[in-house]
């Protein structure tokens, strides 16, 4: 009895180090206008823990330098602003989407076909770090609706 408390202790404690705490769904980047060399993408983080976490930094295949962005009005002009650090509330989904939230990837040097897939990951402070694969979809957006200014 006691040989089986120890094991499944230990078997807890792996588990532990190993949790990713984070799912990503729906991720995607845009294909580049000619002469580009960044671009955005998108996606939405749900935290399935009971901790808050920070989404902290981003990686991918294709850009040395991703950044969170965000837009926000000023002056009446639309601007992005870099973003340190993203909350993803216990239990809860933060949406990347146009617009709003989004990921910019920079100094990237390959041509971005539709349907090519991206790797990336998305580390935060106590959620570990989350890798996904990233579709291309086409620059032009499908007409918003819903949009109110
Ligand atoms: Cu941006």
């Amino acid at each position: 009895m006691q040989k089986l408390t120890t094991l499944i202790l230990l078997l807890s404690a792996s588990v532990g180090v190993h949790a990713v705490d984070l799912s990503v769904n729906s991720a995607y980047i845009r294909t580049m206008p000619p002469g580009q060399t960044m671009t955005a993408g998108f996606l939405s983080v749900t935290n399935n823990s009971l901790n808050h976490c920070r989404l902290l930094s981003g990686t991918s295949a294709i850009s040395p330098r991703v950044e969170f962005h965000e837009h926000q009005h000023a002056q009446g002009m639309m601007q992005m602003r870099k973003v340190d650090s993203v909350l993803v509330a216990a239990g809860q989904t933060v949406a990347f989407s146009p617009g709003t939230l989004h990921i910019m990837l920079f100094d990237i040097d390959k041509t971005l076909n539709v349907g090519d897939t991206t790797q990336m990951e998305i580390a935060s402070d106590q959620c570990g770090t989350i890798s996904f694969t990233a579709e291309t979809r086409s620059l032009i957006q499908k007409p918003m609706t819903g949009m109110h200014h």
